[in-house]
This record gives structure tokens, sequence and C-alpha cells, in this order.
């Protein structure tokens, strides 16, 4: 069981769609994350952001990849913490 978002499973995230080479991307890094549960999470809420066209989440690093145009990076680390993880 995770301890972080409480979910009973322990499966792996999905493979994310390839992302766009022409479309600006950045990286950040999530705490607290540690099932695929909680990338689903983060996933869902970053993908709500405006501008973002693709969001890809390594469980293992952490790695928070967000593509789009004019991605606001405040808006980002706000809908990781929705989530309930924090961007370090
Ligand atoms: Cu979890």
């Amino acid at each position: 069981m995770c301890q972080t978002c409480q979910c009973q499973t322990d499966t792996q995230p999905s493979t994310s769609s390839a992302v766009p080479v022409s479309a600006a991307s950045r990286d950040f890094t999530v705490s607290g994350m540690t099932c695929g549960h909680c990338v689903t999470s983060v996933r869902e809420e970053v993908s709500e952001v405006a501008g973002v066209e693709s969001v890809d989440v390594d469980l293992t690093s952490g790695r928070l990849t967000v593509t789009g145009e004019n991605v606001s990076d405040d808006a980002v680390k706000t809908a990781v913490a929705v989530a309930g993880y924090e961007v370090v």
C-alpha cells in the first residue's frame, strides 16, 4: 500500500505518449510520489494547467516533464500541490 496517496495499488504508471520535439518543455522534480497512483494524480492535475500539451512523470526519479507553450511554472507547482505533492 502506498503511504503517500493511501491507494491500495502498486500498479506501475502507463507509458506516456511521445513528446513533440518542437514544443517547449521543462523539467521539475516532485517529492513524495511512491506509486503509480501518485503519478496519475500528478499527471491529471498538471495536465489541466493552461497551455500544457503533455505531461510525463518518472516515478523512480520524481522527474516531471511538462510540454507546452507559455506554461506558467507557478501554475505547475500549484497543480502539483493540489495533487498532494511538492515541487522541490
Ligand atoms: Cu501512491
